[in-house]
């Protein structure tokens, strides 16, 4: 019998069919009516019609990759950032307009309809976010990809800000229920944990390890459809849940514990409960390190049943088939748990265990920060994964013996920094050893970070592995982050180069042409206000302070953390007041600075931070004396949602970490593509933007990473630019004051405190002329609004390369060694 061919286009709907079936869904998947219906009920129905398209295509594409048998990759990360998934799903689809026009005939508006949806917040910041506009790119390009994470009931925190301090409050994504997920009970896992390890003998006399749980839980698997544009290829992200497993349920349960049984099912359920809100620190918890092995026993389980349904028992096409990505060590104990299911369950003998192992595993690595590299103490290990420990001193003795040893004969003081267990008064396991040790690539995120992987952080493994070290330079998904949230500017593209960038952004590039066409900067410009408009009510609804769209919009968006220097912005911007108080005639654009940023809630100076930002916004934004000269702005609850309104209103993105301390940076990218000029240090990916925007088009500063290097060594002094700089002296005694604080002194004296006594040890002090300089800069650029536009264009129209389709390729290429797979 001839197959059919799809082509994706027998699923195309017209308007008249989505807005019947909007209403089917309304009537019959939601009980209610157009009449009653609320805004939730209408996008529930608009998200079920939608649906139907998803799981046809979702469907085509398992048949394809069953069929096929083709090599995937599966992308382990204890963090996807999702946001909001429905205008996404729209544009994927090609959908948009249509819907657009199905809910306008209903009388409703797609974009406030957009707005009912709740952020899926399930990561902390950049890494997640990455893993979410990765699996985009994946589908898009037709690889076949399966996301795998943790299902939690509460992702990152709600932050309210209450007489400017940061308060923390639940999130409850899926409170009323998510249309874009499904659970998967016929795929449920149960997972072992606790216990001990028995050594008895196997079928063929040799001596085996048996694993006795102390404890079973069950893991729930729900898929979340990642429909990739144009929407053949429809992959899954699929999430874990934790639940009380009937295993130990019955076991209390007989035994006449009915309060304990209903206790231990709340424990089991407190796994997936809730994300460690600790961006890039290591929190060494009990529940973390179980979160960890659950999500990855559960998807090791998951990624053999499918090896096993198409290959049974023979495991000699497992490393051809299977690619499995560590998004930093967070999913590290995969390695080991890989180790033991090939080992004691199936029987193959250590080295062909191992060979399969290596092959599989690759390891991206997100940050050099001390507190950020996981190590565990052997003690707990041994608690919660007996068996596992077992497996990773073996990995570590074969590899010390093996490896090492061979090539430093002798020397105990590389074999002590190597070992996957530092020694100590407490013992620990190190995740980024092992990842290494295990994996057949490990990659940095930027071409600079690459490099101090290389030479600062592994230096002895890149020497016993050279080849094993590699870079692939971030990206973003310019569906989400110029074409879902920027449709003015994409129209104006679509008209400039044709509608084929979302897929090739490097199209944009011929738009370098128009920047000095007066037509195209009006038209560019024009559409940069018109968002700043939109902004500016955002803004008065969410904070009630009014800016002015006149003004420069100066945006510094991301976690807060000492690193990223949102001090350094804070410090900039009282010195700025100051000269505005102490010369009237003091020249400067308007500004209204923006901030966004969530603080880990245990981190003391990052909350101070939150503290001093919004009371010196209380204060320069009620001072009459500088005419509105300089408006600040903290915006509350920073998410990927409102990453989206502010983007695209940016002129100017603040990139100012440390040189040497941001890993790559994603929004620097978002804000570039989206028009905004950087001010930003030599760090990260800003050094690769700097090469394709061009220098001159950017506002670089500040000490470079050797400089940085130079200073720390020579034996870094804050106290040297606090004297030698009064203008820095009088802002840092400003904090001394009740001037931000009135009848409260003192309130705001720790950041004083960090950057003096605490020896700044990231260098905002020494930072600090510099960037005052290239704020001087930008001045002066924006004063001249046709210097500016062509910047600004510029900017926007040489972002080609962050493209996260260029990324997953680069993945492709130099790790996966994928073939894409067309769906029709
Ligand atoms: C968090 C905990 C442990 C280890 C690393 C992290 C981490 C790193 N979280 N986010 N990052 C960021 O990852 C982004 C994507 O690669 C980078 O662009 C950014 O520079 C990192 O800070």
């Amino acid at each position: 019998m001839a197959t059919k061919k799809h082509t994706g286009q027998d699923l195309q709907l017209d308007k008249d069919q989505l807005k019947a079936s909007i209403v089917r869904h309304l009537r019959s998947t939601l009980g209610t009516s157009e009449q009653k219906a609320s805004p939730d009920a209408w996008w529930k129905a608009t998200a079920a019609a939608v649906n139907e398209q998803v799981y046809e295509r979702l469907t085509r594409t398992q048949q394809t990759h069953f069929k096929k048998d083709t090599r995937a990759i599966h992308y382990l990360s204890a963090e996807f950032l999702m946001g909001r998934l429905t205008s996404n799903n729209l544009h994927n689809l090609s959908l948009y307009k249509v819907c657009e026009e199905a809910l306008a005939d209903l009388g409703l508006d797609l974009t406030d309809l957009c707005e009912q949806e709740p952020d899926m917040a399930l990561g902390n910041g950049g890494l997640g976010r990455l893993a979410a506009c990765f699996i985009d790119s994946l589908a898009t390009l037709n690889y076949p990809a399966v996301g795998y994470g943790i299902h939690y009931e509460h992702g990152l925190f709600r932050q309210e800000i209450q007489d400017g301090r940061q308060i923390e409050r639940p999130d409850s994504w899926r409170e009323y229920g998510n249309p874009w997920e499904i659970c998967r009970p016929e795929s449920v896992q149960e997972i072992p944990l606790y216990g001990y390890v028995e050594t008895v003998f196997g079928d063929n006399g040799g001596l085996k390890k048996v694993w006795h749980a102390g404890r079973k839980i069950k893991g729930v698997p729900w898929d979340i459809p990642v429909v990739g544009f144009g929407g053949h290829t429809v992959n899954i992200l699929r999430l874990w849940e934790s639940r009380a497993s009937e295993f130990f349920d019955w076991d209390v349960f007989n035994a006449g514990g009915y309060v304990n049984s209903q206790a231990e099912k709340a424990q089991a359920e407190t796994i997936s409960k809730v994300l460690y809100p600790n961006d890039e620190t290591d929190a060494g918890k009990e529940l973390r390190l179980i979160q960890q092995y659950f999500f990855c026993a559960c998807s090791i389980k998951d990624i053999m049943r499918r090896y096993k349904r198409a290959h049974g028992n023979d495991f000699s096409q497992f490393a051809a088939q299977i690619a499995i990505q560590l998004n930093d060590t967070h999913p590290t104990v995969a390695i080991p748990e890989l180790m033991r299911v090939l080992v004691d369950e199936e029987g193959l003998n250590w080295d062909s265990a191992w060979s399969i192992c290596y092959h599989v595993f690759s390891y991206t690595n997100h940050t050099l920060l001390p507190e950020a590299l996981e190590k565990w103490s052997v003690h707990l290990f041994e608690k919660v994964l007996p068996r596992h420990l077992e497996v990773i001193y073996e990995i570590n003795a074969r590899f010390l013996d093996e490896l090492v040893e061979p090539k430093w004969p002798g020397n105990d003081a590389i074999k002590a920094k190597l070992s996957i267990i530092e020694e100590g008064a407490v013992r620990k396991v190190r995740m980024g050893n092992l990842c290494v040790i295990g994996s057949s690539k490990v990659n940095g995120v930027a071409e600079i970070h690459s490099k101090l992987v290389k030479e600062d952080l592994f230096p002895e493994f890149a020497q016993l592995w050279p080849e094993k070290m590699c870079n692939v330079t971030n990206g973003v998904t310019p569906r989400r982050w110029l074409l879902a949230c920027n449709p003015e500017l994409s129209a104006l593209y679509d008209d400039a180069v044709g509608n084929t960038w979302p897929l090739a952004l490097d199209k944009l590039r011929e738009v370098v042409k128009s920047a000095d066409d007066p037509q195209f900067q009006q038209k560019f410009m024009a559409i940069k206000r018109r968002n700043k408009e939109k902004l500016v009510k955002v803004i008065k609804a969410e904070t009630g302070i009014e800016v002015s769209a006149e003004a420069i919009f100066d945006v510094q968006i991301k976690r807060l953390h000492e690193y990223k220097r949102q001090q350094l912005n804070l410090i900039h911007i009282m010195a700025l007041y100051r000269r505005l108080l102490t010369n009237p005639d003091y020249q400067m654009h308007p500004r209204v600075f923006i901030f966004g940023s969530k603080a880990a809630p245990g981190y003391k100076l990052a909350k101070d931070i939150i503290y001093a930002i919004n009371k010196l916004a209380d204060r320069v934004n009620n001072d009459t004396r500088i005419q509105g000269k300089l408006k600040v702005v903290f915006m509350p609850n920073y998410r990927v949602s409102l990453a989206e309104k502010l983007i695209p209103a940016a002129d100017v993105s603040e990139q100012i970490s440390t040189a040497g301390y941001e890993a790559s940076g994603t929004g620097n990218m978002k804000l570039a593509l989206n028009g905004a000029v950087t001010i930003g240090t030599l760090d990260g990916a800003n050094i690769e933007i700097a090469e394709e925007a061009g220098a001159e088009n950017c506002a670089i500063f500040g000490l470079n990473v050797d400089e940085v290097k130079t200073l720390k060594a020579r034996g870094y002094n804050p106290y040297d630019f606090y004297y030698g700089n009064s203008e820095l002296k009088a802002v840092l005694d400003w904090f001394d004051t009740d001037y931000f604080t009135p009848g409260r002194p003192g309130e705001l004296a720790a950041i004083k405190h960090s950057l003096l006594e605490g020896g700044d040890p990231y260098l905002t002090l020494a930072d600090f002329h510099s960037y005052s300089e290239a704020h001087k800069l930008i001045d002066t650029w924006y004063r001249d609004p046709a210097l500016w536009a062509r910047k600004a264009i510029i900017n926007s129209a040489t972002m080609g390369k962050f493209n996260s389709d260029r990324s997953i390729q680069d993945y492709v290429d130099r790790i996966w060694k994928l073939t894409n797979c067309n769906v029709g």
